[in-house]
């Protein structure tokens, strides 16, 4: 997959990047504990920095329990809101990934609303939009299933916080039977706060899944345009009006943010590169590049892109067009396919799909989906239905990767074979040909390494250059013992043990721009696991357990951003494990990192 990865430096310039960079560094305030301030479920905070116009600004007055502005965080401090100070805090963490799959201690410590690094690119300044008055009105639809309750939270506020009050014309949150505590909680927040005529709480006669609770949700919807979020997003700012604008120039467009990434383990707000949606032969969704011939001057980074498909969760659509179309094909369960079938519906029956560049959203993007039961079972499924109705002879293409598919039942879809013919659609090769001509038809050899791609999960690219910035011992401080694996350097999975401090590979630390320490220039220093034993793993480059905090100095601590954990020798002695504690500045936590002078 990483071949079909576009890699940030490739499409945007250097002072784009550096821009952002600048406008992370906010201002500086107090110390780690105002940062980390815990807010309590009722609390609101009013939002920062917005344009007097938005919502929130109205009804700032009216909001009780008010606390006052939260410090910006610094960026760069951010990181340090995953440290885990007590057990306690390493409990709730644990059982936050384990139910969320993501950081719900760091999560819960940022709160209704924070600041985010505004990302779009420079480009998108000079556009202009109508004036919210003749911008159609929007219905926010949020369906959530088992959610954690500030992402949610912060989910809506960041909609509130940003969007112009005059085009909100509701946010629905569709709790699809999961938490009916979390569903009154949200209830009470809303009326509490006189939002209940705006966010509306409802929830599903039965467990639907995401797709057919959108369109439970999209049934009940009263604007104009349908938005629909995932339910751990933030929205930044000016994200809706470039949406609106390009639905209200043609009712038949499609649209989609960009889409930034919220790191699941720290919630550090990233941008993300111009791509635009493909899909492969398994049909699982892939992110393509943008062109430099496409991106030629600076105007481009702000013009809507075509896209062949959406990554799903994050769109905007005409409501009627919605339902003219045929919302979403009831059939498909649970998760996944939902976004394929919608994007060839769109192109192929008389609409178009964009990427809007100056929308940017951003979208906690998990390694794995908490919602048990068979996934690999109900997507293969749904792609079938998918296939079955809109791909005509190309789902051939489909049986190649995946032959075992032919024997699925993938229930009735006559009622979706006859909207394609009452819409008058057009068949595949149109779209092959006119939309999507980059992809090629599976050959022999790549079968192996597109099935390979498969079990790729949908994830942001990866940004694969890495430097090496120095290599180091990991030496104890004031011992002569340093850490190293206890296998060979090569074997993935080792523990970590202390040894005298040797110059072979199995001692020889390297440290990269990305933070992560790497054995041998072999594999990463990872810190996942309820063992609370660091391993050597293959570097996957998405940071979270594999990125580490030190100063290149003696005695520093060494920490790490996803478990809030710091090395630590359990015992001093030749052997003694290597574990990860709750941070101290006790003599066990303590590293000398002296650079190895190579020779
Ligand atoms: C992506 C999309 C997602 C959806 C999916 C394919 C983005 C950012 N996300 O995967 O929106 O299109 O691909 O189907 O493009 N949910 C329910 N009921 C369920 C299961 C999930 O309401 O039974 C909710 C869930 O709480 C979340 C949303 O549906 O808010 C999307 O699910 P996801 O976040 O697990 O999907 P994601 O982002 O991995
Ligand atoms: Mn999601």
């Amino acid at each position: 997959l990483s071949a079909l990865v576009p890699s940030w430096h490739d499409l945007e310039t250097v002072e784009h990047v550096k821009a952002i960079q600048r406008r992370q560094k906010f201002p500086t305030q107090g110390p780690l504990d105002k940062l980390s301030r815990i807010l309590k479920p009722n609390e609101i905070v009013p939002a920062v920095t917005k344009p007097a116009r938005t919502l929130h600004e109205r009804l700032k007055p009216k909001l009780s329990g008010s606390i006052g502005r939260p410090p910006p965080p610094r960026q760069d401090l951010w990181d340090d809101l995953g440290v885990a100070r007590n057990d306690e805090e390493i409990q709730e963490r644990e059982t936050g990934y384990a139910t969320y799959a993501f950081n719900t201690l760091v999560s819960r410590r940022i709160g209704l609303s924070r600041d985010i690094p505004d990302t779009r690119h420079r480009a998108c300044r000079k556009l202009e939009y109508p004036k919210p008055a003749h911008l159609p009105t929007a219905s926010v639809i949020i369906c959530y299933f088992h959610e954690e309750y500030h992402t949610l939270l912060r989910t809506v506020h960041s909609v509130l916080d940003r969007s112009p009050a005059k085009n909100l014309q509701e946010i629905i949150l569709v709790n699809d039977q999961s938490d009916i505590d979390i569903a009154t909680n949200l209830t009470q927040h809303f009326h509490r706060n006189k939002l209940d005529h705006l966010v509306r709480v409802i929830s599903s006669p039965e467990r639907l899944g995401l797709i057919r609770a959108r369109i439970f949700g999209a049934r009940q919807a009263t604007g104009q345009v349908l938005v629909f979020l995932d339910s751990h997003v933030e929205a930044n700012q000016g994200w809706l009006e470039p949406l609106l604008s390009r639905i209200h120039q043609n009712r038949s467009h499609v649209v989609t943010p960009i889409i930034d990434i919220i790191n699941a383990d720290t919630f550090k707000y990233e941008s993300s590169p111009l791509v635009r949606g493909g899909f492969n032969w398994g049909l699982h969704f892939k992110w393509d590049s943008v062109t430099r011939d496409e991106l030629q001057n600076e105007e481009a980074f702000a013009q809507p892109i075509k896209s062949p498909t959406m990554a799903g969760g994050l769109f905007a659509m005409d409501r009627k067009f919605f339902h003219d179309l045929g919302e979403y094909d009831p059939g498909l369960d649970i998760w996944g396919g939902e976004n394929l079938e919608l994007s060839f519906r769109v192109w192929m029956c008389g609409g178009a799909l964009e990427i809007i560049p100056c929308s940017r959203v951003g979208h906690v993007f998990r390694k794995r989906r908490p919602y048990g039961g068979n996934e690999a079972d109900t997507m293969i499924r749904n792609s079938l239905r998918v296939a079955r109705v809109w791909m005509d002879d190309y789902i051939e293409h489909y049986f190649k990767i995946n032959p075992d598919a032919r024997k699925v039942d993938y229930g009735d879809v006559s009622s979706r074979l006859e909207l394609r013919k009452s819409l008058q659609c057009k068949d595949f090769k149109w779209y092959m040909d006119n939309v999507y001509p980059d992809l090629r038809p599976p050959s022999e050899d790549e079968d192996d390494a597109l099935v390979k791609a498969d079990r790729v999960r949908f994830e942001p690219w990866n940004k694969r250059t890495r430097r090496y910035l120095r290599a180091f011992w990991i030496r104890l401080s004031g011992t002569r013992f340093c850490v190293r694996s206890a296998g060979e350097a090569s074997v993935k999975k080792s523990l970590l043990v202390l040894g005298p401090c040797m110059r072979n590979k199995e001692y020889l630390w390297y440290e990269t721009d990305k933070q992560e320490v790497i054995l041998a220039q072999l594999l990463c220093l990872d810190a996942e696991g309820k063992d609370r034993r660091p391993k050597l793993m293959k570097c996957h480059e998405l940071r979270g357990h594999q990125e580490w905090k030190f100063r290149s100095a003696e005695a520093s601590a060494i920490y790490n951003m996803a478990a809030g954990l710091c090395l630590t020798a359990k015992e001093k002695k030749m052997g003694g494990k290597v574990i990860l504690d709750v941070c101290s500045d006790g003599d066990s936590h303590m590293w000398d990192l002296s650079e190895i002078e190579q020779e």
